[in-house]
């Protein structure tokens, strides 16, 4: 595999689930959760982004006075990091590495706090040591030192005095530590406890506080540091002490962390933070967050068109008032696809109807423009109020659902925050408006026979009616029995009558009145309309959770792939 690309790929996956983290969409994220996702992405950046050469970082922790430096300069068989009386001593990190290894594992910052000692010991390639500031002392900028290097580490050797072993403050950090990094104990100062029983008392005593983090198989290490730091003539100091483990552990760092065994660690340690990060992220963003957004969002559109059916019925007097002021319109609408003198006589029948006003405001042609606001003041006066009372209540209702489902409710709130009344019934007036084109052509559609056959009706037989009548007259006139006004007037009125009970048949075969034609337009689109506010709101929520919960999984499927594809190259 390519290793650029995969550390480039680990590198945006970690950036990707910082940024979701510090600012999430919808998501609720506390601090502290904040905090920890946090501190394994770091743990992350430094496992996977390191060298590319695998260097196993094998830190050197425990309380103050512990002897951690002491026993790093009995490992360098020479002083190289300054142990003393005086409490604390360390207060910087102390690395002894082979001169070929990289010093990558260490972070600019954890190397600008570290002094390094280079040696040529083959049995210790590929593993940095490092000796660290204590966990427990008042310093508390030792403790964060010491905490970001063992983020960094693969093996922790924790160094404990006889004298303050169980000290909480160090305990509190191994709870942590060893779940993600490898450990084995050191019992140093052997050489000041009394008797072998308070050594076996002591070392039980250590593996039931391991036990107790579930590592009851811990290597104990007990030992004499100090008994292994030659003095500066060369002399080793003769300590009294019985039990000295300082050769298996020199066997164990030396020889039993081989190439594989540094491997497998530093796989542990990766492992130990995907699982960790993707326990947090469950916690965070349950598996069960999606099917149960599902839920409540079906549940919302369910009521959101109970709410609009509810509504169309608080506000029925308002949308009748409407539909009245629609229906002339829409059948003066209908009318003017009549053509010939015909189209006059249903302009009269309007007039007869819906009166002068209607009459006038067609003819100037400014039905076209006024029918939207015409809508909309009627409904903004009488409905604007129950409009957003329903849709209030829908967003509360919605937000319970919420909050039983244990989905965060930030988001929902911000979204829903304006209810906008005005903003509704405009969407409702051009529903309205839209329906009512609509309806205007499925009636022509409707009638186009019809109104084919009434036009030529129109058109046609006035005119035969007026030919057969010039041409009485005329041939009247020329064999002298003219009777031809009698016989005009005769025409006029049959033309009249006709014309009458051409409406009159039209006015019959098409459907329609002073009542709206088809189904109601009003409480449909008062429906759909809160459906639709509802649903965008539903959909604009349900986006943003999903982003959200893709960008806190997905870099950890990326982390995953990546051991995955390293266990497979082993
Ligand atoms: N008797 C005895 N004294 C030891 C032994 N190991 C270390 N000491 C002494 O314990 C004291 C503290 O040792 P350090 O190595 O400085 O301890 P440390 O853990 O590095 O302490 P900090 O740097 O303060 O965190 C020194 O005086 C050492 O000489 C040991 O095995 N036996
Ligand atoms: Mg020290």
């Amino acid at each position: 595999m390519n290793d650029d690309l995969t550390k480039r790929s680990i590198t945006r996956a970690l950036e990707r689930l910082s940024e979701r983290i510090q600012t999430p969409r919808a998501l609720a994220i506390r601090p502290y959760e904040k905090a920890l996702i946090e501190s394994f992405i770091e743990r992350a950046r430094g496992q996977w982004l390191g060298p590319s050469e695998p260097v196993l970082t094998v830190a050197l922790a425990g309380g103050t006075g512990a002897g951690k430096s002491t026993l790093i300069n009995a490992f360098a068989g020479t002083v190289i990091a300054e142990a003393s009386a005086i409490r604390p001593t360390t207060r910087q990190l102390q690395a002894y590495h082979h001169q070929d290894d990289s010093l990558g594992a260490l972070t600019e910052e954890l190397a600008s706090k570290a002094t390094f000692v280079a040696h040529d010991r083959p049995e210790l390639r590929h593993k940095m040591l490092v000796d660290t500031p204590d966990l427990d002392s008042f310093m508390v900028q030792h403790r964060a030192t010491t905490k970001s290097l063992l983020k960094r580490s693969g093996l922790v050797l924790y160094v404990f005095s006889p004298e303050r072993y169980l000290e909480e403050r160090t305990w509190s950090i191994l709870r942590t530590e060893t779940e993600f990094s490898a450990s084995a104990a050191i019992l140093n100062k052997v050489d000041r406890i009394g008797s072998p029983e308070e050594l076996e008392q002591i070392t039980e005593d250590l593996r039931a506080h391991f036990a107790a983090l579930g590592h009851g198989d811990i290597r104990i290490f007990r030992l004499c540091a100090r008994a292994h730091v030659p003095d500066p003539s060369g002399v080793l100091p003769n300590l009294a002490s019985d039990v000295d483990d300082m050769v298996a552990l020199r066997a164990y760092l030396e020889r039993e962390l081989h190439g594989s065994e540094i491997a497998r660690l530093l796989r542990r340690q990766r492992e130990a933070v995907i699982s960790h990060l993707r326990a947090e992220i469950d916690r965070i963003a349950p598996p069960t967050l999606s099917s149960k957004l599902e839920e409540v969002a079906r549940l919302a559109t369910a009521r959101a068109s109970e709410a609009g059916t509810r509504l169309a019925g608080t506000i029925a007097e308002p949308l009748a008032a409407v539909e009245a002021e629609l229906v002339p319109l829409l059948i003066m609408h209908r009318h003017e696809r009549f053509w010939g003198p015909f189209r006059f006589w249903l302009a009269f029948c309007d007039f007869i109807s819906f009166g002068l006003t209607n009459l006038v405001r067609r003819s100037i042609g400014r039905r076209q423009t006024d029918r939207p606001s015409l809508i909309e003041s009627t409904l903004d006066r009488a409905a604007r109020g129950a409009v957003e009372v329903v849709l209030r209540s829908q967003v509360r209702e919605i937000q319970d659902l919420l909050y039983a489902n244990s989905l965060p409710i930030e988001r929902w709130r911000e979204l829903t925050a304006n209810v906008d009344g005005t903003g509704l019934i405009t969407e409702i007036s051009q529903e309205i408006e839209a329906g009512f084109e609509l309806a205007a052509v499925r009636l022509s559609e409707q009638g186009r026979s019809i109104i084919g056959f009434a036009s030529s009706l129109g058109g046609l037989v006035p005119s035969a009616f007026v030919v057969i009548g010039l041409f009485v007259m005329t041939r009247d006139l020329f064999s002298g029995t003219y009777a031809g006004l009698t016989l005009l007037w005769h025409l006029l009125a049959m033309m009249i009558l006709f014309f009458l009970a051409l409406q009159g048949l039209v006015a019959v075969l098409l459907p329609g009145g002073t009542r709206w034609f088809g189904p109601s337009l009003g409480p449909q689109s008062v429906s759909r309309v809160i459906s639709r506010t509802v649903d965008l709101w539903v959909d604009a929520y349900r986006t943003d959770l999903l982003a959200d919960i893709a960008d806190l999984r997905e870099p950890l499927n990326v982390l995953q792939t990546a051991v995955n594809a390293e266990e497979q190259s082993l």
